[in-house]
């Protein structure tokens, strides 16, 4: 388990707690209240919470601020570009970023469960499973569910990935991960989170998965289960042969001379 630390002072280390935003004026209040910041806390954290608004024409930023966000602005329509954004907006003593959605499906309240195999250094990343955990009534049509599972299995069979549920918007990462994997992200839109995980095997990070519970949204998704499952399943067989350092064999010649 974590060790419970010191409360003041300088010890304590930063999570951030990054959630991409399209029109989520009814949720994002409702996941930044839900952050268990005081538990956090008692563990040795403090919490910075970071809004990624991507032109939302409701009140997200108003709403967001006023919940004590920080809230910074993407102008290139996307999930995958506000995750970007997002990256590049940590703060220096991050250390350790959890990603969630902004429309209340996922549980701010379970976070401490991803941050521990990060915090006891059992892995580098760690994805909360709704897939292995529990799908509440309404979060999830067969359709998407079916997509999801294949998605995942595609992942594990095909990059020794121990991921079970791909399309996942509960992440939580090591800095040094995050500061690594931006470099590399090109995704613009919902194939992100594939993009992300496949690279993130490619690199040959140490990825988990953790159960977690998936709520039923209020409004209007933003997916498209046709359109966006295409482009997902694109960039799985696009990244079959990607390499951090490009796909040129960097053989260590002065090895054999
Ligand atoms: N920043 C940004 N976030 C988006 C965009 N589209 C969706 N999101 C956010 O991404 C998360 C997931 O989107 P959602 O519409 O709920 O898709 P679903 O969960 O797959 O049905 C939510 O927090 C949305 O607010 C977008 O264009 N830009
Ligand atoms: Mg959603």
């Amino acid at each position: 388990m974590m060790n419970v630390q010191e409360c003041s002072g300088e010890k304590m280390k930063t999570i951030t707690v990054m959630i991409p935003c399209y029109n989520e004026e009814k949720g994002v209040p409702k996941v930044i209240k839900k952050i268990p910041k005081q538990e956090l806390k008692r563990l040795g954290y403090k919490v910075d919470v970071l809004v990624v608004d991507n032109n939302s024409k409701d009140k997200t930023t108003q709403v967001a601020k006023k919940a004590g966000a920080r809230v910074v602005f993407e102008e290139k329509q996307g999930k995958g570009n506000a995750i970007k954004t997002g990256f590049k907006s940590l703060k220096k003593d991050t250390k350790y970023i959890v990603m969630l959605d902004g429309d209340d499906t996922y549980r701010a309240q379970e976070m401490v469960r991803l941050v521990e195999p990060l915090d006891s250094n059992f892995c580098d990343v760690v994805i909360g499973s709704r897939l292995n955990g529990k799908i509440r009534k309404g979060s999830m049509t067969r359709f998407n569910r079916a997509g999801n599972w294949l998605f995942s299995f595609l992942v594990r069979n095909f990059y020794h990935g121990n991921v079970t549920d791909v399309c996942t918007g509960y992440f939580a990462w090591k800095r040094p991960v995050v500061n690594k994997l931006a470099k590399h992200l090109e995704s613009e839109g919902f194939s992100v989170e594939m993009e992300m995980l496949t690279k993130m095997a490619k690199m040959n990070y140490s990825i988990y998965a953790v159960p977690i519970s998936y709520d039923a949204r209020a409004g209007q998704s933003s997916l498209s289960p046709i359109g966006d499952g295409s482009k997902i399943l694109y960039t799985w067989a696009k990244n079959l042969n990607w390499k951090p350092n490009g796909n040129k064999r960097n053989y260590n010649w002065a090895k054999y001379s």
